[in-house]
Parts: C-alpha cells; structure tokens; sequence
C-alpha cells in the first residue's frame, strides 16, 4: 500500500522509492497532463536529464534543429494538445528558445520549458563554467525567463523537486500561459518521492461565487434592455476554455457574431448567426457596419492592440460594451474581479432574452452586398495571389487546419472562408516572423488521425527558419505548404519601402531534395501558373510519407487590398509624434 502524505513545504507526494528520480517525476507529471511530445535539443547540462526521461515511454523527444524551433514547435504543440514541453540545455539553448517562450506568453499557451542548469557544486567552489558570461553570477537565464513565464523555478535540491514542478506545471495550466523550470544537472538522477495523481492537485478555480452572480446580473440586465445587442469573439476565449460557452450564449441571444482576427475558428463560420471577422476597415464583407451599429457589444476575451483595431481605428467605446476577460468582466461604469470566463458565459446564457436584431440587418445588407465573384484565372497567365487563394480555398475541407504565418498569409487567411470543422491558428499577438515552419511541425505532431494541416508562409520568414521542414520529413508528416515567393518582405514594402525589405532568392522548391537525402519523402514543387498550381495540389493530395511544399511564385507588388489598407492605418498609429510635455 501506498502512503500520502501531505506537508506544510508542499503538494502530496507518495513515499520515497530509492529508484524515482527527478527525471521521472518530471516525465510522470508531463504524461499525465497529456504531453507525449517533448521538444527538444540535448547539451551537457540537460544530457542526464534526457536520459531520465527516455524512461518514461510514453513520453516521446523531439529533436528539433535549434532552440529557437524547438520553442515554436512546443507552442504549434499546445496549440492542438492544449499544453506544450520543451527542454534546452544552459543559456546557450534557453537564450535561443526565448523569442519562443515569450510568444507562447504572448499567445496564452501553455508550454512548460524545462532547462538544464550548473551543478549546486559549483558556486560554493568559486567555479567559472562554459556557456555562461565568465562570470560567478548563474542566474541571469531565471531572471530573464521570470518575466516571460507565470511561473519561474529553479531546482537546487532535490528534495524541493515535487513541490517546485507541480507549482510551474500547475500556474502554467491556470493561466494558460508558459512555466520555467530548471533542473541543476547533478539533481535530474537524484532520488525523489513518486507523485501522486495529478488530479488530486487539482482543486477547483477559487473564482468567487458572489462576484460571478453580480457580472451575470448586471450584464444580463445590460443585454435585455439592449435594442441591437451584438457578440464578439476574441482570442483568449481559448485560454478560457470558453469557446463552448460562448456558442452557448450566441445561441441563447441570436443576436448576430462577429470574431475579432486573431479568434478566426473560435466560433462556426457556417453558423446562421456568424457575420464574419471585425477588423474595422478590412472587416469581411458586411461586418463592420454592424458592428458600428450595434448599441452593446459583449466581448468575450478580446485583445485590443494597435494590430487588431486598425491602428486604433476600430476599438468599442467602453460605453457600449461588456468585456468578459480571462477573469474579469468590465462594464461601462463598474468591474467584477474573480469570474472565470467560461462559468460568466455560460451562466449569462441562462438569463438572456433573444434579440436577433443585429443579425436580421445582416442578413439584410448581405443581399445587398453582391456575391463574390470567384472567376477561374487564365491557367496559362502568371500566378496571382487572388488565384492562389481560390485555390487554397477550394483546397479546405472540414478536416483541415489552416495556419498562417505573418506577412500578407494573415490576410489571406482571414479571407478564406472555413468549412465547419475547419480550424484556424495564427500568431497575432506575438507577430513573429519564421514561427510558421517550427510551429507547423508541432502542431502536425499533436494533430488528431485523419485531420490535416495546410499552411500559408511568405518567403521571408521562411528564411529564418527553414530548416525544420527537415524534421517534418523525417517524421513522415503529410503537411501541405503554400510557400508564398513575391521576392522579400512585401507587408514592410508596402508599410515603408527601402532597399532592406528585398532579400535574397532561394531555390524553396528545390530545399526538400536537400532535406530528404537519402531517405526522405518529401516534396518540393514550382507553381508560376494557375495550371501548374492546380496540378501541384493535386499531386499534394495524393502524396504520402512527408510534406510536399509548393513555392507559389507571384509579384513583389501583388498583395491584398486589405494589407494596404491595414498597413497605412498601423503605419499612422506606428508613426504618432511624441507628445509635447
Ligand atoms: C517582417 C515581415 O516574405 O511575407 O507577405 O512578403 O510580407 P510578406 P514574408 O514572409 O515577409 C515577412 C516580412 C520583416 N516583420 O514582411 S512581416 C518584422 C519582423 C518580425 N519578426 C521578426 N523579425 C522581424 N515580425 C522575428
């Protein structure tokens, strides 16, 4: 029989067995929250640490090509799995994951990084070690992750192990956001109790009661008396958990939905009530006049940045609005503190009355609009970026996850239309060119049998991190990539143009043979025509045993209208003189 025991320095834990280690606890803990992948890149501070956790089986390593993938990788990962791992060795791997790290922050998604550290020996010894600064302080690398993890820890004893994981992987599943922990390199084989099941650390979310009753109350109260009540999706109802919830609302309502771009797939875009993405000037069709409209918008874990209103352009008055974050709900002249997100929706669902006038005038001004015309292009003609997206868009089907790196892919993405099933995964918040390759390859190793993944990527960020499409191949994922070749940086052109937005031509296509060396599977096609990129994807379709990745070659100058119009509107808000004091 086992004994728990529970102390005032930490969580449960079972009693001590000489054969459990800190690797093992670590490994446990990662199985049990559903990580069977760890990304990764082995160093001498982290190699016993890998050693341990081979042990566990059930979780799998992954080997990516540097940190800074490794760290992409881990975040594409939770965004299909729900939590992420990745493991660095000292400084030189952790420094490199920190773009990483920061935009898993950034996103709300929980990766768990764990890195290995200098041996407790060491400081006490006066030692100078490799991969640091030469210097006697080793801490910089915590300090600097504090700030982009909601949960930093270091492991000096082994003893404090159980106590210090379960706080980083816990904070990290609360908040959906990334944990730090590091793991002192003589400590990974120390000797360490067996965890407990996870679940019994899970007590349940200390939202208060009161507090939730009074958001419902008044918003409830807000929504009834409203003429032409409106929702709003935004991006954190994921971390939330409250994509569910938010339906349930929608549905209760009947009002009309818009989703804000960076929560594109969080609500059915084939749901009567969808009116399309809010993105003020380059909304979808028919959107943003009923958004303006509206006399109360609830919106449900929006982030307003200068990105998502338009360079300030397209941003609710607070007068006019209910904002239900993560774990506060704002209205015009009051705030509830304490109310979880998903348990505030769902319970407004069971108070509101319906009100489907927003939607009514939708449906009203989308007769008016006329259809979009979807001409087939000469197939012999130079490809353009509108027949691509054609194509792309006859290309999704309800098993497809569409992921778009930054660059015009955004607004090329947000165009399409998803068909119910269809996901969408973009990195708006965090903005960081070269995540679309490594996040690509994470996501396609948590991705469900049967779905599949198509991405957009420009050529510019393709540079930054290309070389993980290697791994792509070498774990045989079917993954189609549209690899957008307009010769440079074409949303900077288009913001201010210089000499430095034109970057180098590559061979993209003629990259896979390179990658597949003797054993690989992957594909790698040239499209400059609309016949020759119909052709390509059905050649993708067919193909199986590794990526295929299209080089779709368009104009420097052929962008979207939407681009244009988004990019002058950053660009003046980007571009405000400082203020006189
Ligand atoms: C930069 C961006 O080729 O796409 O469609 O041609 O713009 P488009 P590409 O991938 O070029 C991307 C390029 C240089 N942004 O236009 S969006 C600045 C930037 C960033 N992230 C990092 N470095 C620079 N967003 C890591």
């Amino acid at each position: 029989m086992t004994t728990i025991s529970a102390s005032l320095e930490g969580p449960l834990t079972k009693s001590l067995t000489s054969t459990y280690t800190v690797g093992d606890y670590l490994a446990t803990r990662f199985e049990q929250i559903g990580i069977r992948h760890c990304f990764m890149v082995p160093g001498d501070y982290n190699l016993i640490l890998l050693d341990q956790l081979l042990r566990n089986k059930r979780v799998q390593q992954v080997g990516c090509c540097n940190e800074l993938n490794a760290a992409y990788a881990a975040e594409g990962y939770a965004r299909v799995n729900g939590v992420g791992a990745l493991l660095t060795t000292f400084n030189v791997g952790a420094f490199s994951a920190f773009n990483g790290v920061a935009g898993a922050y950034a996103e709300s998604l929980p990766v768990i990084f764990v890195s290995g550290g200098y041996n407790t020996n060491d400081p006490s010894a006066n030692h100078l070690l490799h991969h640091t600064l030469g210097t006697h302080d080793f801490s910089y690398q915590y300090e600097a992750f504090r700030n982009v993890t909601c949960a930093a820890v270091r492991i000096l004893c082994a003893e404090n192990a159980p106590s210090l994981i379960d706080h980083a992987v816990l904070t990290a599943l609360r908040e959906r956001k990334p944990a730090y922990i590091e793991i002192a390199c003589n400590l990974s084989d120390a000797p360490c109790p067996q965890p407990v099941p996870f679940d019994i650390l899970l007590s349940s979310q200390p939202g208060s009661t009161r507090a939730l009753r009074a958001a419902v109350e008044s918003a409830a109260t807000l929504l009834n008396n409203a003429k032409k009540p409106l929702l709003l999706a935004g991006v954190h109802l994921r971390a939330g958990g409250a994509i569910d919830a938010f339906r349930e609302l929608a549905e209760a309502v009947g009002c009309g939905v818009a989703v804000m771009p960076n929560a594109k797939g969080f609500f059915p875009e084939n749901h009567p009530q969808f009116i399309g993405v809010y993105w003020g000037g380059v909304s979808s069709a028919g959107c943003e006049p009923i958004v303006d409209w509206a006399d109360l918008i609830l919106a449900a874990g929006p982030l307003f940045t200068d990105y998502t209103t338009v360079g300030w352009t397209a941003m609710p008055h607070r007068e006019r609005m209910i904002k239900a974050d993560l774990r506060h709900v704002f209205f015009p002249e009051a705030e509830y503190t304490d109310v979880p997100l998903a348990e505030f929706l769902s319970a407004l669902a069971k108070q509101v009355q319906k009100n489907d006038k927003t939607l009514l005038q939708y449906q009203r001004e989308r007769k008016t609009l006329a259809e979009t015309e979807s001409h087939e292009a000469d197939t012999t003609a130079p490809l353009t970026r509108a027949e691509l997206c054609r194509q792309i868009q006859n290309d999704l089907d309800e098993k497809t996850t569409l992921l778009v790196e930054t660059g015009d892919a955004w607004f090329n993405g947000m165009s399409m239309q998803l068909p119910e099933g269809a996901r969408f995964e973009i990195e708006m918040q965090w903005g960081s060119i070269g995540w679309a390759v490594p996040a690509t390859f994470g996501y396609a190793m948590g991705l469900e049998p049967g779905r599949r993944l198509v991405s957009i990527i420009g050529d510019g960020s393709f540079q930054l991190t290309a070389q993980e499409v290697a791994n792509m191949i070498r774990y045989g994922q079917n993954t189609l990539i549209f690899l957008v070749n307009n010769r440079g940086y074409v949303i900077e052109s288009e913001i201010h143009d210089g000499p430095y937005n034109y970057i180098k031509n590559w061979d993209y296509a003629g990259l896979i043979s390179s990658f597949n060396a003797d054993d690989g599977q992957g594909l790698g096609l040239k499209a400059k025509t609309a016949k020759e990129l119909a052709d390509a994807i059905k050649q993708a379709r067919s193909h199986k045993g590794g990526p295929v990745l299209i080089e779709c070659q368009i104009a420097h100058d052929d962008c979207s209208p939407e681009l244009l119009k988004w990019g002058t509107k950053v660009a003046l808000a980007n571009g405000r003189s400082p203020r006189q004091v």
